[in-house]
């Protein structure tokens, strides 16, 4: 029975996911790969979904107009339909071009802040043709290095303003604003899911403002990300997921699902058990990257094995042995439920 349940998880990963293994202090390790061929990589994982960023669904994206945009993200929603693999999200991906090099949103250049906003415009336009109403908002930029370069209070504004504008473009799409408290900049606006959650309620449409925990985000912010799930499932709020690992407080490191700690990532997964996730068709997306030092034969083995680990941990949850931990609990004798955590990890 426990199988069958587990089986009701579906996974998603996005092209950038395939990474070549390029880092600040060195080039890429293995070959780039064809959209068709990651597409197909999916497939062959049995996963269901894939993400994608506005200039990922649309290649060059800023140099072709809006018809020929929408044309294109038709062509790809008949692809994707070909294979049976549906869009989870389009994420107007707002931190490359020139003009968001201050930030997006938040830029002190009005001109820039408008690129940016009809950008994410047209982004929600891409996510209706592909099928989704799922418009992901990692707000890379919008943050400072500098406190005194920016007027944080005006961004808060700023955030809201733009949030507006998309929730008014098209009605049916919601926004998963996916917090990451550092990196690129040395703060970010929204670095938690309470901050995400509550810049919602400034906005026209709150219940459409949601957002995405991603694991090593929420590591960075010094947080343990099953606490943010509950947080976030609290609210009936979370509406897509990142998970992954992070060796501490430094780069963001996208390893493997449970790689540095699979006790936070076993409490994770009891997290999404004990609120339902994906009950709502809300899927589990690995946000990895192979590591650099990982064979092009090797290729798909970070999602596999984050895959895996998943749902090895969906078992240890579900066999967990609650009534003896719920008695130790009881007896406030955490000193022993610390004991039968590891246990039942190690399978003893
Ligand atoms: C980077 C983020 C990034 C986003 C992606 C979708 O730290 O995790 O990978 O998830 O761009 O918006
Ligand atoms: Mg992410």
């Amino acid at each position: 029975m426990a199988k069958s349940k587990a089986s009701t998880y579906r996974f998603c990963a996005g092209p950038w996911n395939f990474s070549e293994g390029r880092d600040p202090y060195g080039p890429e390790t293995r070959p780039a790969q064809s959209f068709d061929w990651k597409l197909s990589a999916l497939k062959e994982l049995g996963f269901e979904a894939m993400m994608f960023h506005d200039d990922d669904a649309v290649p060059d994206i800023d140099s072709k107009n809006p018809a020929q945009v929408l044309k294109e993200a038709k062509e790809l929603k008949k692809r994707l339909d070909g294979e049976g693999i549906a869009a989870e999200m389009v994420a107007p991906r707002l931190w490359f071009h020139p003009s968001t090099v201050d930030g997006a949103y938040t830029s002190n250049d009005k001109k820039q802040r408008r690129y940016a906003i009809d950008r994410s415009k047209q982004a929600i336009d891409i996510a209706g043709v592909l099928g989704t109403d799922l418009l992901v908002l990692w707000l890379a930029r919008e943050g400072s290095y500098l406190r005194e370069s920016k007027d944080a209070r005006r961004c808060v504004d700023l955030l809201v303003e733009a949030l507006d504008a998309m929730l008014a473009h098209d009605r049916r799409i919601r926004l998963a604003i996916e917090p990451k408290p550092n990196e690129p900049m040395d703060h970010a606006y929204l670095p938690t899911i309470g901050h995400a959650l509550a810049i919602a309620q400034l906005t026209d449409a709150p219940s459409r403002v949601g957002c995405l925990i991603e694991s090593a985000h929420a590591i960075l912010a010094g947080l343990d990300p099953s606490d943010e799930i509950d947080f976030a499932m609290a609210f009936g709020k979370l509406w897509s997921l990142h998970l992954n690992d992070q060796n501490g407080l430094k780069f963001d490191q996208d390893k493997p699902f449970a790689s540095s700690n699979l006790r936070v990532a076993f409490n994770q997964v009891r997290a999404l058990e004990r609120n339902g996730y994906g009950r709502n068709g809300e899927y589990v997306c690995f946000d990895v990257h192979p590591f650099r030092t990982t064979r092009p034969e090797h290729y798909l083995k970070h999602l596999a094995n984050s895959r895996d680990t998943f749902l090895a941990l969906v078992e240890k949850a579900r066999s967990y042995p609650e009534k003896e931990a719920q008695a130790l609990v009881a007896d406030r004798n955490y000193q022993d439920l610390d004991l039968l955590v590891l246990r039942h990890l190690l399978g003893m």
